[in-house]
């Protein structure tokens, strides 16, 4: 017998409880143990950024004016019967004169760092050739006042507002066009802004936009563009990508850092086995392949060539290059599980796996609730393309956020979500996975593109008939979380 086999289950249960009381075995594994429990409160790495995100067409409003052009969400939401509530963003929240007051609400958390876009129409009102003198006055007044109350700016050059002009002249995103003329508005912001804002996000969820703009007709510009052409559109969002990257590089100050903001698909293992682990590291790359893939590869995976046959994009060796120009981060936009995955013994490997109809959602019908994605999406991608530094650049739920009776919104399902993701993403940093801050989206209710002003996910309620700000519930929630860089009591 040796030495271990005098170990009865007795001593071995006396073991369990020391520990679960923190007192015996390794005390590190003790708190990871009891905040699994959702007990003990479990923190974040020291110099974490927490943070809120927007985005210019969804909040600005001002869409005339200061020689603003016109952007292809300008002209989708004014289709009929393109927005549920027939809105616009015409107004939105009016940031683009209230924008003091609202960076006093992102101060108010405690959040240090904000997600914010740069609408380039306002930039290039045709899109290229001429920029608009007053364009970036906007941004240099709104970095000056972040920076003025201690809030760390994070700019995004895309988030879905394309120049109408390009759409009509060279026909958007389906000319690599459109792709140059990004390289040059890239060249353009930096040269200005990189002085005051050091981190830069290309390209906000092309994932989406591609698909839906392109292929389903549901967002803007609302093409229905047969697989092909998809393809391309989606390869010529990537070559913008990588012309911006070497444009702030090449405009910027010297220490800029750049990266992009996708909604990667998110593959979860259906359960945790070692096989299904594997399973899903295969799955997040071959379901990636078209877009963060080739960004972060330099190339297309075989797999996802062979998949697309014929209506695979065309490409040179040329634009591969470009496309996968090293960044500094990678931004994942993280709000459902998209795919459980299983280990297979049919090729390829893996199987996704079908969605009973009773899987939980939250207020948005496409907004499952899967925590343990935030915690496998950032590993998957650690392992799969080995980057170091990750931000999620954007999680968080909408809720149905009435004003009660007393004039307060508790949006108990919101806090629900966030602190059950939260977990989940503390999870991944204490073992390692290099996620190096949050962005919540957003910080405040908002036009939520086809939703119009339907699906509130703001952290400060908006009266879009008074402009009123207030704060629900879950402000306090997350300032908790900010100010003790933990989650859990
Ligand atoms: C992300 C977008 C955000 C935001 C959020 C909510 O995909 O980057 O801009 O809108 O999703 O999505 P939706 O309004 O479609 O429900």
């Amino acid at each position: 017998m040796t030495v271990f086999g005098k170990f009865s289950r007795r001593h071995f249960g006396k073991l369990a409880g020391l520990s679960a009381l923190g007192l015996g075995a390794h005390p590190s594994r003790a708190a990871a143990a009891a905040a699994a429990d959702g007990a003990a409160p479990a923190s974040f790495p020291k110099d974490f950024v927490w943070g809120t995100a927007t985005s210019s067409y969804q909040i600005e409003g001002a869409v005339n004016e200061d020689g603003r052009g016109r952007s292809i969400w300008d002209v989708f939401s004014h289709t009929p019967g393109k927005i549920e509530d027939n809105t616009t963003g015409d107004v939105a929240n009016d940031h683009y004169h209230r924008y003091r007051e609202d960076i006093g609400l992102i101060r108010d958390i405690g959040a240090k760092a904000y997600r914010f876009s740069i609408a380039w129409p306002r930039v290039f009102p045709d899109g290229a050739g001429k920029s608009n003198p007053k364009g970036l006055d906007f941004y240099d007044r709104l970095i000056d006042e972040l920076l003025r109350q201690g809030i760390v700016p994070y700019a995004t050059l895309y988030h879905w507002d394309l120049p109408q002009a390009l759409e009509d002249r060279v026909g958007g995103w389906r000319s690599s066009e459109t792709a140059k003329v990004f390289g040059d508005y890239a060249a353009h912001v930096a040269a200005r802004i990189t002085d005051r804002v050091s981190s830069i996000f290309t390209i906000n969820e092309a994932g989406r936009f591609v698909t839906f703009g392109y292929g389903l007709g549901v967002d803007a510009p609302g093409l229905k563009l047969p697989d092909a052409e998809v393809n391309q559109v989606r390869h010529n969002v990537a070559l913008a990508h990588g012309l911006a990257v070497q444009a702030i590089r090449a405009q910027g100050r010297p220490g800029t850092r750049v990266g992009v903001a996708e909604n990667i698909a998110t593959c979860v293992p259906a359960f945790d086995t070692p096989e299904n682990v594997r399973a899903a590291e295969t799955a997040t790359r071959e379901l990636n392949a078209g877009f963060l893939g080739v960004i972060l590869e330099g190339k297309y995976t075989e797999g996802f060539l062979r998949y697309a046959g014929k209506d695979a994009p065309k490409f040179t060796d040329q634009e591969l290059k470009i496309i996968s120009t090293p960044t500094d981060f990678t931004g994942l936009n993280i709000y459902a599980p998209q795919f459980y995955i299983a280990a297979s013994d049919q090729p390829p490997g893996w199987s996704m796996l079908p969605f009973p109809n009773s899987f939980p959602h939250m207020n948005s019908e496409w907004l499952r609730v899967g925590p343990e994605t935030i915690y496998w999406a950032p590993r998957l991608a650690a392992k799969v393309w080995n980057v170091e530094n990750i931000y999620i650049s954007e999680n968080g739920t909408s809720s149905e956020d009435k004003v009660h009776p007393d004039g307060k919104i508790y949006d108990l399902d919101r806090i629900m979500y966030l602190r059950n993701y939260l977990r989940q993403l503390q999870r991944a940093t204490a073992e390692g996975v290099p996620v190096r801050g949050y962005f919540l989206w957003s910080l405040m209710d908002n036009f939520e593109w086809i939703f119009g002003y339907g699906k509130r996910f703001g952290l400060y309620h908006v009266d879009f008939e008074t402009q009123r700000r207030t704060a629900k519930l879950s402000v306090a929630f997350y300032r908790d979380v900010v100010a003790r860089n933990a989650i859990g009591v």
